[in-house]
């Protein structure tokens, strides 16, 4: 018989002892897909390592791990057929724009394949589609970890979780503060915050990308990253202009048979999940595909208070009340982005401890200049953003949390004036193995933190004065063993808007 793909829904509010759940299948398809040979495409393993894999993986603890009743979660590990398989492994991007859209596509491949073991199974329901880990929802437990994935009795239990875990404080605004910004700003948001933090904060084996697809939680977690952005993209007021394309490896399961082909996901199309067009597939297989997402209440909730933000012009702070402040230069620019502040040291290296980085003010492009503008136009401008980058980021290791906190310093930088707690960032995806092969291409990742509005007005009002400013990176487990990260700058960037 065939399963076919349903509504996803969000599984908190589903029953690991309901048969008509979809976790109950996700937990039974998972166990079937353990005993699998990890050379067989519809086993757990063969879809783990699609993301990414350990070059060492008989010597890994999480690629060797048990579950609750002693199984391996990879069968045959030792056996791991990389030259045939190989090409289909490995392939995730990650500091990228094809972040967003290869996930996409990946969880429906991953999707179609426990379709296809669930059909296979006794008592298979008639329909079945991938839950999603929905950890916005206010209220102890909809922050933490859905209790199936906390008790070692069932499949989805996994090792070495942090297990207080909540996303209360990585979540914050940033879903509803991007609304009104491109694809690529929206992409940089996301997979910062909730998607890297939601990572590392777990810990175990989702804190790294050569890890991350053996814990059951990274299904669930990459469908609420997507059902997110197909969020965005309704409510989105912007019109994209991203032009690059994506290019990976398309796999889907037919009749237990993997099949592949180069796809070529030309993100400008990808903005819809009802639709993803997908050239180069003679088959249209993806055409014909059509998924969506329950409405969470939470979903009309934000949807709401997003059209209202929309309609007042917001989100963005207002920075009237440092006009008066300003000087009166002569200038005629319509600038709407500058980079105020960068930091001046080479390198920086941080791991497990806390490491405050000096800002220097970049006179050419001040920040009074730029607010200066104000005084040129009929309508008071506006912050729209204030954003902490942090570029040329290698770690050598599992990256963990950090608390990044903005300090505003006296004259001989020596005491702190004031600070503002500014959100976490993690530099997941931007491991280096072997201390020579960057698994993300190569290329050292970027990450953007916006500064919160209430904070981004009161911060550009104090820095107008006085020009010290140092961001903290500050880990969030004390003591935790970080890999070292090293980041070759810090920009903060201010964004104004008529
Ligand atoms: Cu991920």
């Amino acid at each position: 018989m065939t399963v076919k793909r349903t509504q996803r829904k969000n599984l908190l509010n589903q029953s690991l002892n309901d048969q008509s759940s979809d976790l109950y299948w996700y937990n039974e398809a998972s166990k079937a897909m353990r005993s699998k040979d990890v050379n067989d495409p519809t086993s757990w393993g063969w879809w783990a390592a699609v993301h990414q894999y350990a070059s060492n993986v008989s010597q890994n603890q999480y690629w060797t791990s048990t579950d609750v009743n002693g199984e391996r979660w990879v069968t045959n590990l030792d056996n791991m057929d990389q030259s045939g398989n190989a090409q289909w492994w490995a392939h995730c991007p990650h500091g990228d724009p094809k972040f967003l859209p290869w996930h996409r596509a990946y969880i429906l491949a991953f999707e179609n394949a426990l379709l296809q073991v669930i059909s296979t199974l006794p008592n298979a329901p008639a329909q079945w589609a991938m839950p999603f880990w929905d950890y916005t929802t206010s209220g102890a437990e909809g922050f933490s970890l859905p209790p199936a994935f906390k008790v070692n009795n069932n499949s989805l239990y996994f090792l070495n979780r942090f297990l207080p875990f909540s996303a209360e404080q990585y979540y914050s605004a940033t879903v509803t503060s991007t609304v009104d910004e491109n694809f690529e700003q929206y992409r940089f948001a996301i997979e910062g915050m909730p998607h890297n933090v939601v990572h590392t904060g777990l810990r175990g084996a989702m804190r790294s990308i050569l890890t991350a697809g053996l814990d059951p939680i990274f299904y669930t977690h990459h469908c609420q990253i997507d059902r997110l952005w197909a969020i965005w993209s309704s409510i989105s007021t912007t019109t994209t202009t991203y032009n690059s394309d994506g290019y990976f490896k398309w796999l889907y399961v037919e009749d237990g048979i993997v099949k592949a082909k180069d796809a070529k996901i030309a993100l400008n199309d990808c903005m819809s999940t009802t639709d993803i067009p997908v050239t180069d597939l003679s088959d249209n297989l993806l055409d014909t595909l059509s998924y969506d997402y329950e409405t969470a209440p939470f979903e009309q909730q934000f949807i709401n208070s997003v059209l209202t933000q929309r309609t007042m012009k917001a989100p963005m702070a207002s920075v009237s009340s440092i006009k008066g402040r300003l000087p009166m230069p002569e200038i005629k620019t319509d600038a709407l982005e500058q980079l105020i502040f960068a930091s001046s040291t080479r390198q920086v290296k941080v791991s497990n401890s806390s490491e405050q980085v000096a800002l220097k003010s970049l006179e050419q492009k001040s920040l009074a200049n730029t607010l200066a503008l104000t005084r040129e136009v009929s309508k008071p401008e506006q912050i729209h953003s204030l954003t902490i980058h942090i570029d040329g980021v290698v770690t050598d290791g599992d990256s963990g949390n950090y608390l990044v906190i903005l300090d505003e310093l006296d004259e001989g930088s020596a005491n702190v004036q004031n600070r503002w707690q500014i959100g976490y960032v993690s530099f997941f995806g931007s491991t280096v193995e072997d201390g020579k092969t960057a698994l993300t291409g190569g290329k050292p990742m970027s990450v953007r933190l916006a500064v919160p509005h209430e904070h981004a007005d009161q911060i550009c009002g104090q820095c107008m004065n006085n020009k010290r400013l140092a961001v903290s990176l500050v880990p969030e487990y004390e003591g935790a063993d970080y890999g070292v990260a090293s980041i070759e700058k810090i920009v903060l960037e201010l964004k104004t808007q008529k």
